[in-house]
């Protein structure tokens, strides 16, 4: 594992540049960004960011090399991105402390889930490419046969976020680029560092110039430019929903969005509370909370409601805050100081409205946050509706599964949710009625590069993970044959 002093020289030889057209160049701007340890609040060192026009050479390179990385065969794309997951291993050890530098994560959880999550939804994908052939149908009459052939969009631009910095351009590289997509990622502003990186590895594994292009710059600025660019013919975006909002009013490609979420987690008298409690434990303060599919609503049953907050409430209090390079840290700092105090005056607001905090809701220095419980919100209480992105969650006790149900579904949002029961029938009959796009019984957070799931709602449109994402980077043509027309 690298320790913090190895990452900050790390960081600092990353080159001040853009990966354009397989090469690094200057970008024509000179705003700077500053890279900040939120751990410390110190610089880290400072990038200039791309221009607009940057961004538009970026495209223009990219769509150069569309046409060839389309005509590509599907099995050398495999390999390429194969290659592309060998080094990802690799270099995990460097990812993952890039990611907890800028991002301030823990760096086991970076190097153990982000970082194993990238490899492997490349290697998926990899297998998809190789797998999803064109399938044949004879029309009704039995006069003609179509082909259906998954081509690829074109150029996809591809914003993401800094909560999860090397996977959310990985998780949605990897499908872009196995379905014959070329592509420009621009990576959040607040977490530049494993996007360059990944742009050394990238070029190293052999990918033909151009098919990536990896532009750092600011939201307004070069992701502006990305969204509105009409040579792009596919958006992938995560991040918020005021952004989302922008993006939807410059673009007429194709999108794809997950925003943000307000997980229910609903525990029925006959869970085990013990497990119950550690999953909402990491579910809701896992990367500081700020995860859109953070466990943020915790919907308990009145019968185990005072055993589950005392449990739960011990056990955040017992929660390890620090430096994410401390093997010992459990949660780490916020992105940010900005955005620690936008957590915090959420908190002060809940307390002033009568909410109750039943442990944490104090800083703790820097950007860091005290893992967070509030009690006895209503269902109009800004903390029960407002996705916080923060170490705070919500224990709220129920009746009936019918109750349990309809709070559940009281969101505009649409991702996640988890039931912890023993009963099978009453899990099924809950989980069916859910309204969002991945549920857990009796876990959380679990991931696989073949399952996929769509967000509904104001989380966002499109799959993630599986031949789902796959397909989401294609369009189908079917070309006809009249029958007997045209043999040899
Ligand atoms: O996101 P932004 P922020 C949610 C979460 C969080 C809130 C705001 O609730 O508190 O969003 O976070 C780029 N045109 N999520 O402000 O600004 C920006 O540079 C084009 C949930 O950090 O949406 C970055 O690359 N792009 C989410 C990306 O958008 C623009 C993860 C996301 O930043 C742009 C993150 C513009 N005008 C936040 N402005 C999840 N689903 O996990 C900014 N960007």
């Amino acid at each position: 594992m690298i320790n913090k002093l190895q990452a900050l020289d790390l960081a600092r030889e990353l080159p001040d540049r853009i990966f354009l057209d397989g090469d690094w160049r200057s970008p024509a701007s000179e705003e700077l960004i500053e890279v900040v340890d939120p751990a410390t609040g110190k610089s880290v060192r400072t990038l200039t960011v791309a221009s607009a026009a940057d961004v538009g050479d970026a495209i223009g390179a990219a769509r150069a090399a569309a046409p060839g990385w389309a005509a590509t065969r599907p099995r050398r794309r495999a390999h390429l991105l194969r290659g592309l997951a060998d080094r990802v291993e690799q270099h995990a050890d460097q990812l993952a402390a890039l990611d907890c530098l800028d991002n301030g994560k823990p760096v086991t959880l970076s190097r153990n889930v982000d970082i194993v999550q990238t490899a492997a939804h490349l290697r998926y994908q990899a297998s998809i490419a190789e797998s999803r052939h064109a399938e044949t149908v004879e029309d009704a009459a039995g006069a003609a046969r179509a082909t259906l052939n998954r081509e690829p969009v074109g150029t996809v631009g591809l914003i993401t976020p800094w909560n999860y910095p090397t996977l959310m351009i990985g998780r949605a590289l990897a499908p872009a680029l196995a379905a014959g997509n070329s592509v420009v990622i621009k990576p959040s502003e607040q977490t530049p560092l494993s996007g360059l990186l990944l742009a050394r590895l990238i070029a190293d594994a052999g990918f033909p110039d151009g098919v990536v292009n990896i532009v750092n710059g600011s939201g307004p600025v070069a992701g502006q430019a990305l969204a509105a660019d009409a040579r792009i013919d596919m958006l992938t975006f995560t991040g918020g929903h005021a952004t989302a909002q922008k993006i939807r009013q410059r673009t007429e490609a194709r999108t794809t969005f997950e925003l943000g979420g307000k997980a229910p987690f609903i525990v029925r008298p006959d869970a085990d509370l013990e497990q119950a409690v550690q999953a909402a434990v990491i579910g809701a303060f896992g990367n500081q909370g700020q995860n859109c599919m953070a466990a943020s609503r915790l919907l308990v049953h009145r019968d185990v409601h005072a055993d589950f907050s005392q449990l739960l409430t011990s056990r955040t209090d017992a929660l390890q805050v620090g430096d994410g390079f401390d093997p010992q840290t459990e949660c780490g700092p916020l992105i940010s100081a900005r955005h620690r105090d936008r957590v915090s005056a959420t908190v002060d607001r809940a307390r002033a409205a009568g909410i109750d905090v039943l442990v944490g809701g104090v800083s703790a220095g820097h950007a860091f946050f005290r893992p967070t419980v509030l009690a006895g919100a209503g269902r109009s209480a800004e903390v029960w509706t407002e996705e916080i992105f923060g170490p705070v969650t919500l224990i709220q006790p129920y009746a009936t599964d019918e109750e349990a149900v309809a709070l559940a579904n009281d969101t505009r949002y649409g991702l996640a949710a988890s039931v912890w029961t023993s009963d099978p029938v009453r899990a099924d009959a809950i989980a069916r009625q859910l309204r969002c796009g991945v549920v857990w019984i009796n876990c959380y957070s679990r991931f696989d590069a073949a399952i996929s799931f769509s967000p509904r709602a104001a989380s966002g449109t499109g799959a993630v993970g599986g031949v789902q994402a796959y397909d989401t980077y294609t369009v189908l043509k079917s070309t006809w044959t009249l029958a007997g027309s045209a043999t040899r």
